[in-house]
């Protein structure tokens, strides 16, 4: 049912790497030099509903990788500016946090190159040519195990919302990428239900529960698609934002007030939520995750003793 290689057009390097990700869709990376060979990846991936990008050398394969910390990659062994297993490396510890599967491609499927390519926690080695109709089947099997393993490790299964575990892998990732000057400042946000106790006595745990549900809907809707949204604990959440300053960061967070001060939450006429926050902006050299949060958790503790429904730095 696949094309052949002969009929797909010659794919130019520039337009692969226009190529936008659409946040919902499931991303996979192919990192292979080979053009015409990653076109029909590309095009396979994208008939069975997924996105794909392709990066035709390491150094970009890298870059896209954090740039977009893709479900599966699909890794060639030999690159024109690296060897799969040195790239392999560079993306081991993230991919081990994130749970991406890497599927090794070599033409040169040494047993030698198979067991560094293990030892760095490729999932899988395959030899080229491999067996296109196969393929999509092997890889949609891959997906869906990563798919369970993520939701339930590092999603809050409330809200939806991303979990404490991921945040801080997140936060240890943007630290490595302020050190490369990839990235150079990020603000975290701290925010915390105003009275969420009185919410839970007055209108009961469901209406609570669906109150959470409600803020982290609305959080979502004023970030951003490289920012997280993470709940942090109970009725405790954190925003990261990259590469955005403590004001832009507090603007955010009003626009968020300004939302929840309009919608009622579901199922109740007139149960508006308030929050108050605590920000810290953090430029140039990364402290630890736990100094920046702590740091966050003062300046919302001051917005709580201030009286609360607001945000403070
Ligand atoms: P403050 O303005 O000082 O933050 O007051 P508060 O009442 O929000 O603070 P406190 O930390 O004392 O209470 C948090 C409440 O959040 C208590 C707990 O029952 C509720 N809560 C935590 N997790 C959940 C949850 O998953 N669902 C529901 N419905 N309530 C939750
Ligand atoms: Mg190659
Ligand atoms: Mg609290
Ligand atoms: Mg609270």
């Amino acid at each position: 049912p696949y094309a052949a290689v002969e009929e797909i057009e010659p794919v130019e390097e520039e337009k692969l790497e226009e190529t936008k990700a659409e946040p919902s869709v499931p991303l996979i990376l192919i990192i292979d030099d080979d053009v015409e060979f990653a076109a029909f990846l590309k095009d396979l991936m994208e008939d069975n509903g997924y996105q794909a990008l392709i990066a035709l050398n390491g150094e970009k394969g890298i870059e896209l990788y954090y740039e977009f910390s893709p479900r599966l990659v699909i890794l060639d062994y030999c690159l024109p500016d690296a060897d799969g297993v040195e790239l392999l490396a560079q993306i081991t510890e993230k991919a081990k946090h994130d749970f991406t599967p890497v599927i090794m491609l070599s033409a040169n499927a040494t047993q030698e190159n198979r067991i560094k390519s293990y030892q760095l926690g490729a999932m899988d080695f395959l030899s080229k040519p491999i067996q296109r109709e196969l393929f999509f089947p092997f890889v949609e099997n891959r997906l869906a195990l990563q798919e369970r393993i993520w939701t339930s490790a590092l999603q809050d299964e409330l809200t939806g919302a991303k979990n404490r575990k991921f945040m801080i892998g997140e936060m240890k990732s943007l630290k490595e990428k302020m050190e490369r000057s990839e990235v150079e400042r990020f603000t975290l946000m701290l925010l915390d239900l105003d009275h969420f106790k009185k919410v839970n006595d007055t209108y009961g745990h469901v209406i609570g529960d669906e109150a959470l549900r409600h803020f982290v809907r609305e959080l979502l809707k004023v970030s951003g698609p490289g920012d997280l949204v993470c709940r942090y604990g109970g009725e405790e959440f954190v925003l990261v934002l990259p590469n955005t300053t403590e004001a832009e960061a507090y603007r955010t967070s009003e626009r968020l007030r300004t939302l929840l001060e309009k919608e009622a939450v579901p199922g109740t006429k007139d149960l508006k939520i308030q929050f108050s926050a605590g920000l810290i902006e953090v430029l140039g050299e990364a402290p630890h995750s736990e100094e920046i949060l702590e740091k966050a958790d003062k300046a919302l503790y001051a917005a709580k003793k201030s009286g609360r429904n607001s945000t403070l730095s």
